[in-house]
């Protein structure tokens, strides 16, 4: 039972499929591995005190970490200064990859490319490096892919129990996680980005519920399975949705726990039992690559996008593919696109609703049309003078319906937020990092500004996110540096780390550990004059 949404409504009725979401301590008590057997009894009754939240704490279970927040709160001492020789731990050789390094009950679950064609899936013991055992599958028919990603591009997520594993033209893949044997899989529809950015979303866990949003070029959507079977409990059809990469995030309002997802123009939160609409706020820009982060039923995100008819004027009406006239045809979509035929699909949901007097371009408010959703345009339009926006928000969670006017807490255009790099709050402070290597940080209270724009002293690329652990932030940047701050309301660099290889995927901190994934290999690095 899918119910569509009425013009206008964002609130749609979604297909619920049946099962109660339920969260079992008891479980998880009985099935804890490794390091937690070692207490399994001061452990259980901490459990039973505090639910689920200490297998987070301690767990480092899927992307950016504890509800994608990037913080370690119990991480134990680690180093201000390492490099891919000092500090490390372990450290192993692995395939291509920018995925991020993901640690639960004491293993290491990261993804990589084997070769050109073949994708693996691969699990270490998290103290000592040993490999515990890895999978590989056939890449399949993959598009292709900007130069700067890597097809091994997701996040596994896990638990004591199993992982979780996205590949394009896989679909969902769990597995054991001791042994690494299949447990189940789902095949989703392959997804289609026309721009090449790739398939980059990976699965989170929210207590029973695997949850898998991919918002892409065809067919947009958000999908909650039973984590344990695979079973489909509801899924919400983003239709409405431009191409995304932001993850959902789970924020605990005065109301119950909601699962909120940014997307373009509207900030999402669903019911985590029905994935229904709950409310929404009319509120972010075209495509968002951030993921929010949401602390005591406020979530806060920082966006920059430009608009819609502008990206597609300057990547695909040019020189190189089309003719600069300020149309589009679709002749030069497949320039742009190269010999791998735009699907159908693609055309008549573009062309089939902007394309208003059907002579075979698109141009002016045409675009505009093609490429939003007629309900929800998001971004500059057309004719705007400046497409690019950028602003850092904060939204209280808990509404009903329109929440636009009545849960922004605050909205302030900004000049140094990143397209890619996700927000780090901190305590009562909002950190944000731009490629080039700037920092600005902010209030969480009201928005207003604590420090920068300040340098860092690292001008590279960035498209990790930055992590917390033990008062200190570290963030790594795709020319293999990895810079220390020390956690404060002023800007402290305390080091500049070498990993001499590129860095796209977020560290991970678990296990007394930092997790650095660099495109060739992953180093555990610690702090070594730490008696254990
Ligand atoms: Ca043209
Ligand atoms: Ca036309
Ligand atoms: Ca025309």
């Amino acid at each position: 039972m899918i119910q569509r949404h009425c013009s206008g409504d964002y609130l749609k009725p979604t297909c619920q499929i049946q099962e109660a979401i339920s969260g079992s301590v008891k479980h998880r008590i009985l099935t804890m591995h490794g390091l937690w057997k070692r207490n399994l009894r001061s452990v259980a009754v901490i459990l039973i005190a505090c639910g689920t939240t200490i297998m987070q704490a301690a767990d480092w279970a899927q992307f950016r970490g504890p509800n994608c927040t990037g913080i370690a709160e119990a991480s134990g001492p680690l180093p201000e200064k390492f490099s891919s020789t000092q500090a490390v731990r372990w450290k192993v050789d692995l395939g291509d990859g920018i995925g991020c390094p993901v640690v639960a009950a004491g293993r290491l679950f990261t993804s990589a490319m084997i070769d050109d064609k073949t994708v693996g899936l691969f699990a270490f013991d998290a103290e000592f490096g040993q490999e515990l055992w890895k999978r590989s599958w056939p890449a399949g028919d993959v598009e292709e892919i900007h130069e700067t990603n890597s097809h091994a591009a997701t996040t596994p997520a896990a638990d004591a129990e199993r992982v979780y594993f996205y590949f394009s033209t896989l679909g969902m893949l769990t597995v054991d996680a001791a042994t690494g044997q299949d447990v189940w899989k789902k095949e989703l529809p392959v997804p289609y980005f026309v721009f090449k950015w790739g398939a980059g979303m990976s699965p989170v866990l929210y207590k029973d519920l695997l949850l898998f949003c991919q918002d892409d070029d065809l067919n947009p959507a958000f999908y909650a399975f039973d984590k344990r079977t695979g079973k489909l409990q509801w899924m919400d059809d983003r239709s409405d949705m431009a191409v995304n990469y932001s993850h959902p995030v789970i924020c605990q309002a005065d109301t119950g726990d909601e699962i909120v997802v940014a997307g373009t123009g509207l900030l999402v939160g669903y019911d985590p039992a029905t994935g229904q609409r709950l409310w929404y706020a009319r509120t972010l820009l075209r495509n968002i690559k951030t993921t929010p982060v949401c602390v005591n039923g406020i979530i806060y995100i920082s966006l920059q996008s430009g608009g819609i008819a502008n990206q597609w004027l300057a990547s695909v009406d040019r020189a190189e593919t089309g003719n600069s006239d300020d149309r589009i045809t679709k002749d030069e979509i497949q320039a742009f696109v190269g010999k791998r035929p735009v699907p159908e699909g693609f055309y008549r949901k573009t062309f089939g609703r902007g394309d208003l007097d059907a002579d075979g371009d698109l141009e002016g408010p045409e675009l505009d049309a093609a490429f939003l959703n007629p309900d929800n345009f998001a971004g500059a339009a057309y004719d705007a003078k400046d497409p690019a926006a950028e602003f850092i928000l904060a939204v209280k969670g808990g509404g009903r319906g329109d929440v636009t006017e009545t849960h922004v807490l605050w909205k302030h255009p900004t000049k140094h937020t990143d397209h890619i790099v996700s927000p780090l709050v901190v305590g009562n402070r909002m950190l944000l990092i731009k490629g080039g290597g700037i920092a600005t940080c902010f209030q969480t209270k009201t928005g207003e500004s604590l420090f920068g724009p300040a340098r860092i002293r690292n001008e590279g690329s960035y498209f990790a996110s930055p992590v917390y652990g033990d008062g200190k932030i570290y963030v790594a940047s795709e020319n293999g540096r990895v810079v220390v701050l020390k956690d404060g309301p002023e800007l402290n660099v305390l080091a500049v780390n070498d990993m001499g290889d590129s860095i796209l995927g977020t560290p991970a901190i678990a296990a007394g550990g930092l997790f650095i994934r660099t495109r060739r290999a992953i180093f555990r690095i610690q702090k070594m004059d730490v008696p254990k």
